[in-house]
């Protein structure tokens, strides 16, 4: 009896429409439960297919449990939990990389995902051009089995376009702005370098609709682990916590509109999402970013320890009035009530979000989060001393060693290059004279505008230290 069930279960799964590469805990509380929800609505065969680049943990951990997992809602008033059950499996990408190629070259699969963060799409942050002197993609260029996410892509699209098939839609969900522009210019000169004839393909044939993404979601903890255990009666090696809030706002162009009906699921599917995309990233990400550096180097632990803290909360208030003149408001929204509820939102104390965890790979980040709103600000003539405050922060946190000289375990692909130039610095002037140096992040233009309020931030930051450095600003 107990075996019937549980082969209908299998045989009623939807087959695999999706393959999503970067399989980490955001996608797994967002896309994933976005594509849940759509199902439920509307149907079709949009099981996810998985793939991690790197490392084997989340398959080995969801195997055991026939992919599904515990999402878990962190309201301000408890937590609700949900089984999601839309993989279909897991591969792991150095362990068999023919077999992601294969998935993605499935007649079925429709939408290829992405979450490979900002670094995982090889480009130059400063420019968004491809990179050709990164190390994976110099491999890609030699080897028909890649190892980059924008390898993966161009190889499968290559095998698609041999087997007569149409192309997947590249559907990124990073936190880059016009993410779909990026990841096609990067995959279009990639494909150009290997053969200018699928290149002109997938220019003509592929659709990579831009997306929003938004929802809050830390790093599982083993803590989380067992509490999850304790709330459903079932352990769960690998569940997702997350806050209640989602938006996900989609162009709505996919080769031959196949794809979820993920209106249905909540999305906003709308022709350009550009508006979206810049105040969630500037509003958002940008305010999350400068938290990190300023709250780790001030001993916050998390994002809520930092905004509980009255000095931090007028900070980000006076960062929002920095960035918001450089926002255009999507229609219907305003910009006041959308700062309003990003308080909440890193208020919530039920989210440990780690100022660390944030901090990670500001090199990839600060580029779309600050150093545009700082541009724009400076073209027109407004000052933007709280967003200084904040780079020099992350020049003081990339050092390696905090106000009190305790190390800091910085995660960031140039992590050793920052190392070794702060170490070479004296002074505050000459850290920000060597870090403007690093023309992956800071344009020679840019780095020039920047060097006079930089400096003065720092040496300021540096001689007063982080809460006085904020509470003068602040008032
Ligand atoms: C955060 C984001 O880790 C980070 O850099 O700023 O992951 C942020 O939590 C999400 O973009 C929220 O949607």
């Amino acid at each position: 009896m107990e075996i019937s069930v549980t082969t209908e279960a299998r045989l009623s799964r939807p087959a695999t429409g999706i393959v999503h590469l970067g399989l980490g805990a955001f996608f797994r509380a967002f896309g994933c439960v976005y594509v849940a929800d759509a199902m439920a609505a509307s149907g079709g065969d949009w099981g996810i297919v998985g793939v991690s680049l790197r490392s084997p943990g989340t398959r080995d951990a969801l195997r055991g449990q026939g992919w599904a997992y515990t999402s878990v809602t962190l309201g301000p008033n408890g937590e609700e939990t949900r089984s999601i059950d839309v993989l279909n499996g897991v591969l792991v990408a150095p362990e068999d990389p023919s077999a992601v190629l294969a998935a993605m070259a499935e007649p079925g699969v429709r939408i290829v995902t992405l979450t490979v963060t900002e670094k995982g799409y090889c480009h130059n942050p400063a420019s968004g051009d491809l990179n050709t002197e990164h190390p994976d993609i110099i491999h890609d260029l030699a080897h028909e089995l890649p190892v980059s996410a924008p390898g993966f892509l161009v190889r499968a699209l290559q095998m698609r376009r041999s087997a007569g098939l149409a192309p997947f839609t590249v559907l990124t969900c990073d936190n880059l702005p016009e993410n779909g522009k990026l990841v096609r210019g990067v995959v279009l000169e990639l494909a150009g370098l290997i053969d200018s004839e699928l290149a002109t393909w997938i220019d003509r044939e592929g659709r990579f609709p831009s997306t929003m993404v938004d929802r809050i979601t830390p790093a599982t903890t083993q803590a989380d682990i067992a509490r999850v255990a304790e709330l459903t009666g079932r352990p769960d090696a690998a569940p997702v916590m997350h806050e209640p809030f989602a938006q996900w706002a989609v162009e709505d162009d996919f080769v031959d509109d196949a794809r979820p009906d993920l209106a249905a699921a909540g999305a906003e599917m709308v022709a350009d999402v550009t508006a979206h995309e810049h105040m969630k990233l500037r509003m958002l990400n940008g305010t999350h970013s400068a938290l990190a550096y300023i709250g780790y180097l001030a001993g916050h632990e998390t994002i809520a320890d930092t905004v509980a803290d009255p000095v931090f909360a007028a900070y980000v208030r006076m960062l929002w009035s920095e960035i918001t003149p450089t926002v255009t408001a999507p229609p219907g929204v305003s910009l006041s009530a959308y700062a309003d509820a990003l308080f909440e939102r890193f208020a919530n104390p039920s989210i440990r979000h780690r100022t660390w965890q944030i901090a990670m790979d500001g090199s990839q980040k600060l580029p779309q989060r600050i150093l545009g709103t700082l541009r724009e600000n400076l073209d027109a003539g407004r000052d933007s001393p709280a967003l200084f405050l904040a780079v020099a922060a992350w020049m003081r946190y990339v050092g390696g060693a905090d106000e009190t000289g305790n190390l800091i375990d910085v995660r960031d692909p140039l992590a050793d290059r920052f190392r070794a130039v702060s170490e070479g610095a004296e002074t505050p002037a000459e850290r920000v004279e060597a870090l403007l140096a690093t023309r992956d992040v800071f344009s020679a233009d840019l780095a020039n505008r920047l060097r006079a309020p930089l400096t003065k931030a720092a040496e300021h930051l540096w001689s007063v230290g982080v809460r006085t450095a904020i509470r003068d600003l602040t008032g």
